[in-house]
Parts: C-alpha cells; structure tokens; sequence
C-alpha cells in the first residue's frame, strides 16, 4: 500500500471532498435558482414597510452595490420608502479607538429599547472598506443589542471614497425609517472627514471622550468640539471617576469659548460609564431637551432641509465626478495630458478644459 505523502508546509491544502452520490442534481438546480431569485423593488419595499429586517438588509445591500444596474431599482426602493422616512430621531456618535463607542452604543442602545424605542445602529467608516466594517467585529461587544428584536445593526458600507460610503449611510437611515426604527445612531471613527459627513445627515452629535492625563483638550480637532452638541465622558466608573469629573469640568469651561449655535443649544458635558451604565438614562435625558427645543423653536426641521439641499448638490458632485473618472475615453485623454503637463507642455489649466471639453461633448 502507498503510503500518504507528508505534507511539508502548513500551506499545503486537504484535497476536496467528493460530491456524494446520494444528492441529487434536481435539488441542487433548485437551490441554485431560489438563490438567484432576487425580490423585486415592490417585494422589498413591501418587507420594510412591515418591519421584516430581512427585507430591510437586502435592500440596504442593493443600495451599497457598485453594480450600475441595481441602481434603477434602488432608487425605486428609496423612493417608494421615502414618505415614511423623516420620523425618526438621527444621532451621530463619534470619537478615537477604544474610546468605548461600541460599548456605549450596546448600553445606550438597550437604554432605549427598554423605553420602548426601536433602535437602527450604522457606521460610517471609511477606513473599513477593505475590512467591511468594524461593526462586524464588534458584534461580540454589542452582544445584547444584536440579539435585540427591537433593535438593528448594519456594518458600515465599502465604498472608494467617503462621500460614496456617505451617501449609502444616508440612503440606508430612509430604509430603516421606513422600516419602523425611530432612532439611528451612526458611529464613526472619525477619519479623515468623517465626521463631517456623520454631522451633515444627523440631528444631534455626541462626542465620546476619555479623562486623559489633565491635558484632555490636547489633540482634539477644533472642529470637532464645534459640531458636538454633547460631550460624554466615558469610563467614569472605578478609579477613573474623579478624573472623569475634572475632565467634565475643563471641556465645559473650553465649550462656552465657543459661538452660540443656530440651533439655540447651549452644548453641555457629562460623564457616562458604558460598562456600569451609570450616567446612560441621564444622557437620553439631555439628548430628549435638544429635541425638545429644535422642534420648539423649528431648528429640527430647518436643519434636516438644508441637509437634504446639501445631500443634493453632494450627490451630483460625486456621481458627476466618478462618470467622469470611470469613462475609458476620458481616462486615455487625462493619462496623455498628465504627461504633458508633468512635461510642462501644457498648463494643467488647459489640460483640464480640453478634459471636460471632451466630456461634455459626448
Ligand atoms: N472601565 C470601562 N471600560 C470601558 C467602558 N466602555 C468601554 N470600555 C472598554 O474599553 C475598550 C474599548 O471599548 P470599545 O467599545 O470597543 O471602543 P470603541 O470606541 O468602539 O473602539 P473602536 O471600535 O476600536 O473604535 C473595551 O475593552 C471596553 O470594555 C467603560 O465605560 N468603562
Ligand atoms: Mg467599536
């Protein structure tokens, strides 16, 4: 008898399992085709107004896709979802790595659920597009949340640029209106200009911070402080609950340096502990008075109108400006004209004209 042949490197792969006879080729063809069976625009639109989650991620994934010819057909989903968006509450959470934005959100989220709320949690996270989302990962940490009937959550979306995942992020907080969530919280990392785009399809935005080392507002981009509407100090718990208090009190002293909101919000700071939950309903509480106020005195609304005019001119730079980048006529002309223009043959500002000439003619 041959004997096996040694395997000499852990790289070396177990040959494949054969097909049993038994099954049969029938049932294969069957699953096969029930696998290609994708609903239709009406059937997913259907699910979400039911609440079916199912429904709900299938289609936040026909939104996500590159394909262009899902394009047609999500635009049909989003607008058929449309009238029954816009009645939810959209909170953006964002701070640094292990500052416990997951851990706050598991706490934070069940906070919510308990009042009775249904709660859609999705990342924008521009450095995961090759990792599909940090969320995913984080399943374990948002453990009782994901188990949560009441409650969703979407890794964030792959996408080449941040104003493409952005868009997505936008177009699934529709879908998940649409499907009964009346409150999106959006967690990003803050890289690059994340941020920027979290606040821009958001009503309220929480920063998380830690207590360092007495040096807290070192570090922390100035834009940053100017968009949150609340600063939570994390962590407060054990030791660390003194210097939570000292740090609550230095960032309140640094907020009121900063110009009045349009909002009429006067941004407030607080410390939570994600982990013990202390501070968690308080939070709730702070975030309920900015609502409160900005449907008071119409803020909500004129807020949410100028983001959808921003999201409308956002929309057609990014899709002129990726048509324009995909177009193979266009790429050939710009590689010869880079040339030149390294070459100091041309001016890059011709190069550029003689460019959307091109493309404009067409
Ligand atoms: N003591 C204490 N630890 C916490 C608290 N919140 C989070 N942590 C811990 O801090 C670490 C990071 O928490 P995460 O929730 O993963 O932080 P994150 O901001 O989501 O991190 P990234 O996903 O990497 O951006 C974990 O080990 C948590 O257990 C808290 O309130 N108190
Ligand atoms: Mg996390």
């Amino acid at each position: 008898m041959d004997k096996p042949k040694a395997h000499k490197t852990a790289l070396h792969e177990k040959e494949g399992i054969a097909q049993p006879e038994s099954v049969s080729l029938d049932a294969i063809e069957h699953v096969t085709k029930l696998r290609k069976i994708q609903p239709t625009a009406q059937e997913l639109v259907n699910g979400i107004l039911k609440g079916d989650k199912t429904a709900l991620s299938r289609a936040i994934t026909l939104v996500e896709s590159t394909n262009p010819a899902h394009l047609e057909k999500a635009n049909d989903v989003i607008n058929q979802c449309l009238p029954y968006a816009d009645k939810s509450l959209r909170i953006g959470i964002t701070g640094v790595p292990g500052v416990g934005k997951s851990t706050f959100i598991e706490a934070f989220g069940k906070h919510l659920t308990s009042l009775g709320r249904k709660v859609a949690v999705l990342a924008v996270d521009p450095s995961s597009s090759l990792s599909h989302g940090s969320i995913l990962g984080d399943k374990t940490r948002m453990e009782e949340l994901v188990k949560d009937e009441n409650a969703y959550i979407r890794p964030s979306a792959s996408g080449d640029t941040l104003g493409g995942v952005a868009r997505k992020t936008r177009e699934a907080i529709i879908l998940c209106e649409a499907c009964g969530f009346d409150t999106i919280v959006i967690e990003t990392v803050g890289v690059g200009q994340s941020e920027t785009a979290v606040h821009s399809m958001v009503d309220f935005f929480l920063l998380l911070k830690i207590s360092g080392a007495g040096d807290e507002l070192q570090g922390i981009k100035r834009g940053i402080m100017e968009m949150a509407d609340l600063i939570v100090i994390n962590k407060a718990d054990g030791d660390n609950i003194k210097r939570a208090r000292l740090a609550k009190t230095e960032f309140n002293r640094a907020l009121h340096l900063f110009p009045a909101k349009n909002s009429g919000w006067q941004p407030t700071v607080t410390t939570c502990s994600a982990v013990t939950h202390d501070g968690i309903p308080e939070v709730w509480k702070t975030i309920n008075d900015y609502f409160d106020l900005t449907k008071a005195n119409n803020y909500f609304n004129f807020h949410r109108s100028e983001q959808n005019s921003y999201w409308l001119t956002e929309t057609i730079n990014e899709q002129l400006k990726s048509n324009f980048y995909s177009r193979k006529d266009i790429a050939d002309l710009l590689e010869q004209n880079k040339k030149a223009v390294q070459n100091s043959e041309i001016s890059p500002f011709t190069a550029a004209s003689i460019l959307l000439e091109k493309y404009f003619s067409k």
